[in-house]
């Protein structure tokens, strides 16, 4: 066996994401346009700010700016979420970070698949967004066991994928040849069927339990229903759409407009609708309609740590419940208003971010340090006071992951608001998920940790050298 002829996963995964964005834009057209609106106002953002520039090219950031950032699926069963990460390991890709979105009013949990060493991110971000349908959570005994059965029956992996993900597994790898094929025969999984498996009336029955189970039971395969490209100046965008005839959501999820961007902000056009065929046993199948696909933008800004992050729960929970939940079209205005008036309290530059270790950085030796006295070993403890004097720089880590009530605003955002507001008393359960899974997920607040120490480690072996 000649392994070194196997490709990198992140050829693989480039590779799949560029096939997965072809094939989006094919089926989505505004998918496209928003893709070179986000292009348009990177461009200007990176030429009109030097600042922004530096600091992505100091993180390695810059290269994949243009490349996909990442997309969303919805799973029914265990063997899916099972399947889907041996799936996605053969692109290095790994379940980062439990999401419970029950909370939200949507019956699924989720984890995110990534990259999870810093060069790997940088050579190729994409990440999908995956969820796990909670039966459990559906209270009509009946419509259940149809929805297992219907589960039970149905394949979204095609038997060459298969194939090719046992081969990866006991070889340690693909070469060029085997990853083409793997990466087409994977796309199959993600495509968008316009013929649904269940008849109308059946598709109704789900559709009147939650949208999003018909949009997971009613279908050949999980489609992907969104890409997301990451933008520069999220405002600017949101501000652009209508001109470009992209109809944006009434507001941008997340943190407000800051000159430090924290965590993550998002927001999307709606979801098409689109033609379906449902399944009829007397010939002819009735035509109907389904929203699912829709795009998506987001800003990534500096990663919290949990002291930032109880923080920004704390502030943005305040806004919520001062104008009674989620915000819509009417009080968006409003709730903007609100919310950048409390976050005033959250510090806007990133020294103090960094000295109230409210977020993670990257740290650097500067020029200085080439001439640094070597009469003495450095330890972590003296990070601050190299700090202090020039010896050493620091850079945002930036966030690579997601956030519950947003994510659950984007849901929201294309289910109708109906759907939105159901209660569900289910309680989180990271324990099943990772059983389904086969696999525990990464801690989030870990990992940041860890890359945090690990650029910290490698300053200090630079200095002792
Ligand atoms: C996933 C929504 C979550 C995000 O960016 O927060 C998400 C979905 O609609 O399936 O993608
Ligand atoms: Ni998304």
């Amino acid at each position: 066996l000649d392994t070194k002829a196997f490709v990198s996963p992140e050829y693989i995964r480039n590779r799949f994401a560029s096939i997965m964005s072809d094939m989006y834009k094919n089926e989505v057209p505004l998918y496209g346009d928003l893709l070179d609106l986000v292009h348009d106002i990177n461009d200007t953002v990176l030429s009109e700010s030097a600042a922004i520039k530096e600091q992505l090219a100091n993180t390695g950031e810059i290269t994949r700016l243009n490349m996909e950032r990442h997309g969303a699926i919805r799973l029914g069963k265990p063997y899916e979420l099972f399947t889907m990460r041996r799936l996605f390991k053969v692109m290095g890709m790994f379940p980062v970070g439990y999401y419970d979105l029950a909370t939200a009013g949507v019956p699924v949990h989720s984890t995110a698949f990534r990259a999870i060493e810093n060069t790997a991110l940088n050579q190729a971000p994409f990440r999908v967004f995956t969820s796990l349908l909670r039966l459990d959570l559906i209270d009509d005994n009946n419509l259940r066991e149809r929805v297992e059965t219907i589960l039970e029956d149905r394949q979204i992996f095609t038997q060459k994928a298969l194939e090719l993900i046992e081969k990866s597994e006991k070889q340690g790898g693909l070469n060029k040849e085997d990853a083409e094929i793997f990466v087409q025969e994977a796309l199959e999984t993600f495509r968008w069927h316009d013929t649904a498996t269940v008849d109308y009336e059946m598709y109704e029955a789900l559709l009147k339990q939650h949208r999003l189970i018909a949009d997971v039971v009613a279908f050949k395969g999980p489609h992907i229903n969104h890409l997301t490209p990451r933008s520069l100046d999220i405002d600017k965008v949101q501000a652009n759409m209508e001109a470009r005839h992209i109809p944006p959501k009434d507001n941008i999820e997340g943190p407000p407009t800051r000159k430090c961007p924290v965590l993550l902000r998002q927001t999307s056009f709606k979801a098409l609708t689109e033609k379906v065929t449902f399944k009829n046993d007397n010939g002819n199948g009735k035509m109907g309609e389904h929203k699912a696909r829709f795009g998506e933008i987001e800003q990534r800004g500096v990663a919290l740590t949990q002291k930032g992050l109880d923080l920004y729960n704390e502030l943005l929970g305040k806004t919520r419940k001062a104008i009674g939940g989620s915000p819509n079209a009417e009080n968006a205005a409003e709730y903007n208003k609100l919310l950048q008036e409390n976050f005033t309290v959250f510090p806007d530059n990133y020294a103090e971010l960094h000295s109230e270790k409210l977020a993670y950085f990257h740290y650097f030796t500067t020029e200085k340090a080439k001439n640094i006295s070597k009469d003495r070993l450095f330890r972590k403890e003296d990070v601050p006071q190299l700090l202090d004097d020039g010896y050493l720089k620091i850079e945002p880590m930036v966030y690579e992951d997601f956030l519950p009530v947003s994510a659950a605003g984007i849901f929201a955002s294309n289910l109708g608001t109906d759907d939105a507001k159901r209660n569900y008393e289910g309680t989180s359960n990271q324990l099943l998920f990772e059983k389904d899974l086969g696999a525990p997920v990464y801690e989030l607040m870990k990992w940041y940790e860890d890359m945090q120490d690990e650029t910290i480690q490698k300053c200090l072996a630079e200095l002792n050298a």
